[in-house]
């Protein structure tokens, strides 16, 4: 009831709800992204089994951020976080050479679910861009297969791709400005 009220004095207040969804592979960064945004600090995290969620206020949006666990036994339990998603964050660890493929599948699994086709904006975060090994958004663009006009999951959605470090908080709200933007055309 409380929330439902909250919500109500949202919308008189001309502030928007929404629903986004944090996904990627464990330890991409997700819990630290959505504490950097919840409390603007760096957090300690452990893996998460199961999800947190937090509500975040941002130049006048209200958003309600899933965190779901993305160790590999628990990604077949997040299309039931699917249903009414306004936004998919995807989080994907620059430094994590050897698992960019799987990303990209796991993307492309999730945008193939028909509970994800209200979903229209989708945000990759490129975290961990602070890492020396890191590999720039430029070059990631390509390693995940997202240059040129393939048949893909993404091409027919408004997308947006952004390098950033949740340790420093740098390009986290270039992130989440375009987010907001495109939440505001629809
Ligand atoms: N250097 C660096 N480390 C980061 C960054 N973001 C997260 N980490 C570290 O990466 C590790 C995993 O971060 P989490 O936020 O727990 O990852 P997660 O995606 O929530 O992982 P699961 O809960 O297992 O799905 C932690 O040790 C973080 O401190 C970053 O931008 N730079
Ligand atoms: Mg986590």
């Amino acid at each position: 009831m409380g929330q439902i009220i909250a919500r109500l004095a949202n919308i008189l207040n001309g502030l928007q709800e929404k629903r986004l969804l944090l996904l990627g592979l464990d330890a991409a960064g997700k819990t630290s992204l959505l504490y950097r945004l919840h409390l603007n600090e760096v957090v300690t995290t452990i893996p998460t089994i199961g999800f947190n969620v937090e509500r975040v206020e941002y130049n006048r949006m209200m958003m309600t951020i899933w965190d779901i666990g993305g160790q590999t036994k628990l990604r077949p339990l997040w299309h039931h976080y699917f249903i009414n998603t306004d936004a998919l964050i995807f989080v994907v660890d620059s430094n994590d050479h050897e698992r960019i493929e799987e990303a990209r599948d796991e993307l492309f699994h999730i945008l193939q679910d028909p509970n994800m086709d209200g979903c229209q904006t989708v945000l990759i975060l490129l975290n961990k861009q602070d890492l020396p090994g890191a590999i720039s958004p430029s070059a990631m663009r390509s390693k995940l297969g997202l240059d040129g006009a393939g048949r893909n999951p993404l091409m027919k959605r408004n997308w947006y791709m952004q390098g950033c470090c949740a340790v420093t908080g740098e390009g986290v709200y270039d992130g989440l400005d375009w987010l907001r933007g495109a939440l505001n055309k629809k």
